[in-house]
């Protein structure tokens, strides 16, 4: 049975779990959690790391074909499936990392979005969720356990400014909006991928189209990708080796090479949903089977377009040499 689409606005990122934990509280589930918290891992896991640092500059030849779209839809919002036909083009393996916007806004002096509002409005910020359970070092009086809207939260300091925590290098860039993500790609020269794009290349790339989270779990019911395992939005246990987002390319590349295509952050798609909203795909560490199993190559999700978050970055994709 189809499910409702969730209200992910700007405002109601502060309210919707919220909402969940006082429904699990109620249900007596934080003596689950307590248990799954003494099962989990420390969530560091950067073992598990498989692209190498030049694999972050390559791009992945996707044929012209065509596929089902909007296969084994699970929310309303996916619709029906349909065989649709793609060209050819390229298509980035990595989400954009940290290191790699570094290197654009240090070519080009770029400011976000996020650090704009920074400057410009006292009830504005970007997005931050982070569990109590994160793998982050956190003071007292800054501890954030659903999210909020932060001040000074920008790709250089995902969680805040008044966080110690500083971005990975090469973790997803985030806090991005889709200004951002554009004007990243012009520099780069490639531009955001269509939703069409975006959805073949991951289709391509799953291990099993017959089964719907294929992309996230293996036969066995592991995870091969950073979702959320766990009850959300009470605890992580980082089963899948990392609480929050991971580097880019640590979980093994699909079918067709791709890394993160599905779970770690949500992509930009250039494909708008409404005047104000353009189309994010893929799923993010936050994506968890009792809440948001949006962790498929058919799951779409509407974002403020002038809105930024700690769980959606972006790749590019750019013409394939023979159709230059
Ligand atoms: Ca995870």
């Amino acid at each position: 049975m189809l499910q409702p689409k969730p209200d992910l606005t700007r405002t109601s990122y502060k309210t919707n779990a919220n909402t969940f934990l006082a429904q699990f509280s109620r249900l007596g589930i934080v003596c689950l959690c307590l248990a799954f918290q003494a099962c989990s891992n420390n969530g560091e896991g950067e073992q598990l790391c498989s692209a190498s640092l030049a694999e972050q500059d390559e791009y992945v030849t996707i044929p012209q074909g065509d596929f089902i779209m909007s296969a084994l839809p699970m929310y309303t919002e996916e619709g029906s499936p349909s065989r649709v036909t793609v060209q050819t083009f390229e298509i980035q393996a990595t989400e954009v990392s940290n290191s790699q916007f570094g290197e654009f806004v240090t070519a080009t002096s770029y400011v976000t979005d996020a650090e704009r509002s920074r400057q410009v409005a006292e009830e504005e910020g970007s997005a931050v969720f982070a569990s109590s359970s994160a793998d982050v070092t956190m003071d007292d009086e800054s501890t954030i356990d659903q999210w909020s809207l932060v001040k000074g939260a920008t790709w250089r300091k995902p969680l805040g400014s008044n966080h110690a925590f500083t971005a990975n290098p090469d973790h997803p860039t985030v806090h991005v909006s889709l200004r951002d993500a554009r004007a990243y790609a012009q520099w780069a020269g490639g531009r955001l991928p269509t939703e069409l794009e975006w959805e073949y290349a991951a289709s391509l790339g799953l291990p099993d189209t017959s089964r719907a989270d294929s992309g996230a779990y293996d036969t066995k019911g592991d995870p091969i990708a950073n979702t959320w395992q766990g009850v959300f939005p009470i605890i992580d246990s980082g089963k899948d080796g990392f609480k929050g987002s991971s580097p880019v390319g640590c979980f093994p590349p699909s079918k067709i090479g791709l890394y993160d295509m599905i779970g770690n952050v949500w992509e930009w798609t250039d494909t708008p949903s409404s005047q104000t909203t353009h189309l994010i795909k893929g799923g993010s560490f936050l994506c968890a089977n009792n809440f948001c199993k949006r962790y498929r190559a058919a799951a779409r999700q509407s974002q403020d377009i002038d809105f930024s978050t700690n769980h959606i970055g972006f790749r590019l994709v750019r013409a394939t040499d023979s159709s230059l």
